[in-house]
């Protein structure tokens, strides 16, 4: 076999569509490199990057502290599953459970293991210590979730592109409208319900923002009926809305944080899940784990990671710079019918286009941004989300607040 470099985009995403799944609809680009807030494609054209794959390159690319961490620790010892000890380990745990105030974690790879990690966690502790009979523990989610693609987590979604042609489904599972906490309290009265899981924000949901006093009143209500409260951080937490952590903005301390993308500022992938004693130690040893979980380098990425967000202030940069942004949109609003609204917090927002859902206006304008050296996608329909990394500045965002100005206002619809 032989390793073929294209030479161009074109022969690229050939390469792609005739080697690789369909299981992807990519924005006709193809990315060769990254630094910061840029990225560069095979021809050299320059863009600033307002996806952050998805806010995992919270940190920008390729940031020299983490791929630092990377670079040595790969030359030292990269992988020694956990049928040993390791060296690493330990003081990675100690790290992370002191910065989020959590007595013990629990490390996994990608989001989606982290999600299901946490409610195998739920079920176990519903069992252990809340009594719920066997096999009868159920798990309550919000309807626009979107937490991976297992079939578990398939099993809580009412997207039927992301369930249709995928059943049977995860049974003990069952859905209630976001922002809503009468429903909530409606369906904590069983006692079967072991967990509620929730993002703070919905992400692909198209950045919902719930009512201010949602996520408290999700904190009270998981405390008055003993259920926990699992919140899944894995968009919105490192920094991402403003605060460390979305659920920090009030009263809610999660039982469950659920962690990943920007764990490892989208160097390799890293997940954890952060519980105290009671709920972490009702896993005990070989029920569950996985052969990269807390491996050598993972963690010295997540700590490389997570000290670039602490020591550069990222949380307080998404805050300032995510007001600017949205200011800045409101003001487009007032000048264009083609947008019309903004929603969001820190660096984590959504622009709505007036079209329907099943037009193509909002993905035409991404390509459209796309021309004019700035990438974003649509999420659900007529919502672009904007999301830059963490480490943009204030001239750079002005920059691109430019050219979002200059395409919408030049948009034509198609
Ligand atoms: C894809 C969406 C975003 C997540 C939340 C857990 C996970 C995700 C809140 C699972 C992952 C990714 C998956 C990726 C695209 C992206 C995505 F469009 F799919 F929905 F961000 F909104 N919790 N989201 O957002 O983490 O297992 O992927 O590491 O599937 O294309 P993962």
């Amino acid at each position: 076999m032989i390793w073929t470099l294209p030479h161009d985009s074109a022969q690229a995403m050939q390469m792609e569509n005739d080697f690789g799944a369909h299981n992807y609809h990519p924005l006709p680009v193809v990315l060769d490199r990254g630094e910061g807030v840029c990225v560069w494609d095979l021809e050299g054209n320059k863009f600033f990057d307002f996806l952050s794959a998805y806010s995992a390159v919270n940190q920008g690319h390729c940031h020299p502290h983490i791929i630092g961490a990377l670079t040595e620790q790969a030359k030292t010892l990269t992988l020694t599953s956990r049928a040993f000890y390791n060296s690493s380990l330990g003081p990675y745990e100690k790290f992370i459970t002191e910065l989020f105030g959590y007595d013990k974690v629990l490390p996994m790879n990608t989001g989606v293991e982290g999600g299901e990690t946490s409610n195998k966690l739920a079920r176990k502790w519903g069992y252990m210590k809340k009594g719920i009979p066997e096999n009868q523990a159920r798990i309550i989610f919000a309807k626009g979730n979107f937490w991976g693609r297992t079939l578990a987590a398939i099993s809580s979604s009412d997207d039927p592109a992301s369930y249709t042609g995928f059943g049977p489904y995860m049974p003990g599972y069952s859905l209630i409208p976001y922002n809503d906490l009468e429903a909530l309290e409606a369906e904590l009265k069983d006692s079967n319900v072991c967990a509620f899981m929730v993002e703070p924000i919905q992400g692909e949901a198209g950045v919902v923002v719930p009512d201010k006093g949602y996520l408290a009143g999700v904190r009270k209500l998981c405390t008055k009926y003993n259920v926990l409260f699992i919140a899944d951080e894995v968009q919105t937490g490192i920094g991402r809305t403003g605060k460390l952590l979305a659920t920090d903005y009030e009263d809610a301390r999660p039982d469950i944080l659920v962690l990943g993308k920007a764990l490892s500022g989208g160097v390799f992938p890293v997940s954890a899940v952060l519980a105290d004693d009671e709920v972490m130690l009702c896993i005990g040893p070989g029920e569950h784990g996985s052969t990269f979980g807390g491996n050598p380098l993972a963690c010295h990425v997540a700590k490389a990671a997570l000290e670039v967000i602490v020591n550069e202030n990222l949380a307080d940069n998404a805050l300032n710079l995510g007001e600017q942004f949205r200011a800045a949109m409101r003001d487009l609003i007032a000048e264009t019918d083609l947008v019309t609204h903004v929603r969001g917090k820190g660096l984590l927002n959504a622009v709505i286009i007036n079209d329907t859902p099943d037009s193509s206006t909002a993905w035409d304008l991404c390509v459209a941004l796309k021309d004019n050296g700035l990438l974003a996608k649509p999420t659900h329909g007529n919502i672009i989300r904007f999301a830059p990394p963490l480490v943009i500045t204030e001239e750079e965002l002005a920059a691109c607040i430019g050219i979002i100005r200059k395409t919408v206002l030049e948009f034509k619809k198609g």
